[in-house]
């Protein structure tokens, strides 16, 4: 090849590089810009999955754009706070144990707030092969989930071998450790509870997100008595109006019919398990219970609803629609939330009320502080924080392994963190 044939390939490359060099200076300049928007918007920009990935480029060293990233590549934008680290924290307490991991209220250092953090182990994780619900749990939270009954989740973080999720601390404890010591609610405070969850139920949906793991434990008083929905991480995301999913999930006490039998199921298995709680705060017990399981498992599926003499007409109707065993036919299964909330049962409620917690809460767990455990199980808070839970992580081959399977996983701070 002479000179004359290469001058031509050098000027394509320099007019390339020209040409770079522009776009690169328009596309910081635009992401700065971004930047700014979300800092002092209230808009919910982090919604846009567009604008995560735009954002997510930030740091792609290789110029190219074709290689593969390594997890230092990751960025959520100019609000993600990349140094959090478990030392940031002091672990005081467990304050609650689920399959993955486990949740404690910790103290952050430099401020003196308490947050509940939920910290879950990436090799068990990998290791029950639930890797799927983790990085819903991750996809649920850059929807920027936000619900005056949803636990807020302030940023999360990881190191090599944990992934800690920093959540508002609930104090009040779980509506079922109230419920055991009083055996069942009137009328009126279960129907304030059920509204709440309700509310919070409606809002995930218009998210497309179905919760499928409304159980006892999961749902949480705050210090005033509000309902407080926890756990995300089992949330099935993603699915369209008509569309459905398969995954199975759940408590066998709560478990819709279509679950259990592995069935492809929808938003309205949320709507049964609405009525499972209703059901247990009025009659102090689960529909189709049985001691024992398989003779449960069976009720559910083929006995009909029993509902003892006692309930008003309201609420037993309510009842027969959300315990519906043919989810075609469920309450909820045509206009979803506007069903349920125009259902005679919830006459009472305004719903706008409601949302902005203008509705004095039947019951306050009068809570001293934030310090205050007296609601949390003393099996967990008396237990002994583990050392490993504020450690600094080593990088053993099998942590990187287990690092690898989670790119992609960051932060997703809420408004008042890009504030502060
Ligand atoms: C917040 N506060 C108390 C307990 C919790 C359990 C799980 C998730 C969040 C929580």
């Amino acid at each position: 090849m002479d000179s004359d044939d290469r001058t031509p390939v050098c000027l394509d490359y320099s007019k390339i590089a020209v040409v770079t060099s522009f776009l690169t200076a328009f596309i910081k300049q635009r992401k700065q810009r971004i930047g700014e928007i979300i800092k002092t918007s209230n808009e919910r920009v982090w919604t846009c999955a567009k604008t995560i990935a735009f954002l997510k480029m930030e740091h792609s060293k290789s110029g190219t754009g074709s290689q593969p990233r390594s997890s230092s590549d990751i960025n959520l934008g100019p609000s993600a706070n990349p140094n959090a680290k478990p030392t940031d924290f002091d672990f005081l307490k467990i304050i609650g144990k689920g399959s993955f991991g486990k949740v404690m209220l910790a103290k952050r250092k430099c401020d003196g707030k308490f947050y509940a953090v939920k910290v879950l182990q990436k090799k068990a994780i990998l290791n029950r092969k639930e890797q799927n619900h983790i990085m819903a749990e991750r996809n649920v939270l850059l929807k920027n989930v936000k619900h005056p009954f949803l636990v807020g989740l302030h940023y999360s973080f990881q190191t090599s071998e944990k992934l800690y999720f920093v959540l508002d601390y609930v104090n009040g404890g779980e509506l079922f450790f109230h419920l055991q010591r009083e055996r069942s609610f009137p009328e009126p405070r279960a129907r304030f509870y059920a509204a709440e969850v309700a509310s919070a139920i409606g809002y995930l949906h218009s998210l497309n997100i179905v919760y499928r793991d409304l159980k006892p434990e999961n749902i949480l008083l705050d210090s005033q008595g509000h309902v407080v929905l926890t756990d995300f991480g089992l949330c099935k995301e993603g699915i369209e109006p008509e569309g459905t999913t398969s995954t199975f999930c759940g408590t066998p006490e709560y478990l819709a019919p279509e679950v259990l039998r592995k069935q492809p199921y929808d938003r309205t298995v949320d709507w049964w398990c609405l009525g499972t709680v209703l059901y247990e705060m009025l009659y102090g017990l689960p529909p189709f219970y049985s001691h024992d399981v398989s003779e449960m498992y069976d009720n559910i599926l083929h006995q009909p609803l029993r509902l003892p003499m006692g309930k008003t007409v309201a609420a037993c109707d309510i009842l027969q629609g959300l315990l519906q065993k043919d989810q075609k036919k469920r309450l909820g299964a045509k206009s979803d939330f506007l069903e349920i909330k125009n259902h005679m049962f919830f006459g009472p409620i305004n719903w706008d009320d409601l949302y902005h917690k203008r509705i004095t809460p039947p019951f306050n767990p009068n809570v001293a502080g934030p310090g205050d455990l007296r609601h949390f199980d003393p099996q967990f808070t008396q237990e002994a924080v583990p050392n490993s839970v504020g450690r600094t992580p080593d990088m053993s081959s099998g942590s990187a392994i287990a690092s690898s399977a989670f790119l992609g996983f960051s932060y997703a701070p809420m408004e008042e963190d890009y504030l502060t």
